[in-house]
């Protein structure tokens, strides 16, 4: 049975979801070599003193901020929405996409301001009320887990804040884009103790140094 070595950093990387494909991807151009098989719980590089966890990409957050792994890969719009108490290392120029604003196409509503007192869906609820709240417009945030592009035309909100990469989501649900909330790619992220702990360190910078060499 194969099993996880202490002295080794551990990255965690989304198990099964929309950045797995080309985090696997970067990973081997930097030069890392491993079976890929992520219906295992971890992949043991053969040249590096790195082992893949596959998890949950919100468990990544959680698990880099506790410690149980070293570093992870995760998109910005996590951090911006949750805030966690982790370091930033690295942006890695894959996984973009935007969290916007968007209503129906048939909407009245043309500007934020149009949306004061009505209803929003999103899964990102606190990127959502920061962007209303420093704009003094009043807005009921109701939280959805997917499928939020669904919620206009179901009549339980006059508008979504979602992510969107090629926009073919919003076009088949008829909406269209009010406001841009912010931009994402993948990022690196790092426990705050792995960075001050001397040995941890080294692997560190010898990783990082792998992967700005693809950036
Ligand atoms: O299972 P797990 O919890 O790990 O995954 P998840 O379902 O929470 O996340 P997942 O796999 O959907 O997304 C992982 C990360 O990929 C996100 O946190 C973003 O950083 C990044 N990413 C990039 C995206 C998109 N592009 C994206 N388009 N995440 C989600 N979407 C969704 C969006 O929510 C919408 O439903 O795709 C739809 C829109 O796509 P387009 O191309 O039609 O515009
Ligand atoms: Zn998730």
């Amino acid at each position: 049975m194969k099993k996880l070595n202490n002295g080794n950093l551990k990255l965690g990387v989304q198990k099964n979801g929309r950045l797995t494909e080309e985090t696997v991807n970067f990973l081997r151009s930097a030069g890392l070599e491993f079976e890929n098989n992520t219906q295992e719980l971890f992949s043991i590089c053969r040249n590096f003193p790195v082992e893949l966890i596959y998890l949950r990409d919100d468990d990544i957050v959680d698990y880099v901020q506790s410690g149980a792994v070293d570093l992870g890969i995760i998109g910005q719009n996590l951090l911006n929405e949750l805030k966690p108490r982790v370091i930033k290392i690295l942006s890695l120029c894959y996984g973009f996409c935007s969290l916007c604003l968007a209503v129906p196409n048939n909407s009245p509503i043309q500007s934020v301001d149009d949306l004061k007192n009505k209803t929003i869906a999103t899964s990102y609820p606190n990127s959502a009320s920061y962007f209303f709240n420093k704009q003094y417009i009043s807005v009921k945030i109701i939280i959805v887990n997917g499928s939020v592009e669904i919620a206009p035309a179901l009549g339980i909100a006059s508008g979504i804040v979602d992510l969107v990469s090629t926009g073919n989501t919003l076009v088949r649900n008829d909406l269209r884009i009010v406001n841009k909330l912010y931009d994402s790619e993948a990022v690196l992220i790092a426990n705050r103790k792995s960075m001050k702990d001397s040995k941890k360190i080294k692997s560190i910078n010898k990783l990082l140094n792998s992967f700005k060499s693809v950036l």
